[in-house]
């Protein structure tokens, strides 16, 4: 049984305006996440940085208004073929970023193996923007979209196919900033959201258990792409586009957990840490803390947890 996992630093910050957010990758390890993996008893492998052109060389050359479009498509080209090699030596993947357009290349590596890829979306918003809808040029609001095949082609053709998901395998949850388009785009193909609504409204326990079994009916893999900015700004404030009203410490690490029971994740990343704009570091040791969860730690015991973490 392969228990092994490689993280892979994506500090990707041409995704969107503010500074900083390139930083994510080292504030996460600096929180301990190799440390708090390996206490688990996985077998932990740094994969280091996926090569991100800097910002003052990574202008858009092209006629879009997509910022850093072609530094962007680069970045994501690379992380999926990171991704694609990690999952041929049967490990797990861990992306740490980064700004959520990272997702773009995450996906791509990590759908090709999929018949049914699964995406568990957990963010304050949809990321589901193309270059008609974004009211900003910023590619981390439309990696969702583009996973669908809905974007421009140097996105949506990374990795070499398209799509890399399929409308009815995504839940969102913790949505609660969602523009015109996005809206439209949800109810044309039918995604399932959990908005903030529904979370209080139903529970967070109820809506993992329809989360899980919703996506256990119909796919083979399953990825969660978390967004720091899907808990409350009171709890992760070193985001770059904070919502308040957000999911809390606690029933994130409840979704986690539960997660990690279900035992179907086969890839994760953590996203949108911008060390610059938070308080010491907190959001990523927020991260770190819900990795462990997702991964197995168990909170009465120091029992070892291990998720079977299967790859193929
Ligand atoms: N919907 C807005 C846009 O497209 O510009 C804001 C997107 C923020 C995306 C963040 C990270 O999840
Ligand atoms: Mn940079
Ligand atoms: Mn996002
Ligand atoms: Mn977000």
């Amino acid at each position: 049984m392969k228990r092994e996992i490689s993280i892979i630093g994506a500090p990707m910050d041409l995704g969107q305006a503010r500074r900083g957010v390139d930083m994510g990758p080292s504030a996460i390890r600096c929180a301990g996440l190799s440390e708090r993996l390996q206490r688990l008893g996985y077998e932990v492998y740094d994969e280091g940085d996926i090569e991100i052109e800097i910002r003052e060389r990574a202008k858009s050359t092209s006629s879009t208004h997509l910022k850093n479009l072609e530094a962007v498509a680069e970045g994501n080209q690379r992380l999926c073929t990171k991704i694609q090699e990690v999952i041929s030596l049967g490990r797990f993947p861990l992306v740490v970023g980064g700004d959520h357009s990272i997702a773009i290349g995450t996906l791509a590596g990590v759908s090709k193996r999929a018949e049914n890829l699964g995406v568990i979306w957990y963010d304050a918003h949809g990321d589901l923007n193309t270059a008609e809808t974004s009211p900003s040029g910023n590619i981390h609001g439309m990696p969702l979209a583009v996973s669908l095949g809905m974007g421009h082609p140097l996105l949506t053709n990374i990795g070499g196919y398209l799509p890399k998901v399929k409308p009815e395998n995504i839940v969102i949850i913790g949505a609660r900033s969602l523009d015109v388009g996005e809206k439209e785009l949800i109810r044309e193909k039918g995604i399932r959201v959990y908005t903030m609504h529904e979370i209080d409204r139903l529970g967070m326990t109820k809506v993992m258990e329809e989360a899980v079994s919703y996506l256990k009916e119909r796919t083979d893999h399953v990825h969660l792409s978390l967004d720091l900015d899907g808990l409350d700004p009171k709890e992760a404030p070193g985001v770059g586009t904070p919502v308040v009203g957000g999911i809390s410490y606690r029933e994130s690490h409840l979704a986690m957990e539960m997660l990690a029971e279900a035992n179907f994740i086969t890839s994760a990343e953590f996203v949108e840490i911008n060390p610059i704009l938070d308080d010491l570091n907190r959001t990523a040791e927020v991260a770190v803390a819900l990795v462990g969860s997702l991964l197995g730690e168990n909170l009465l015991f120091e029992q070892k947890n291990l998720l079977t973490l299967t790859s193929s």
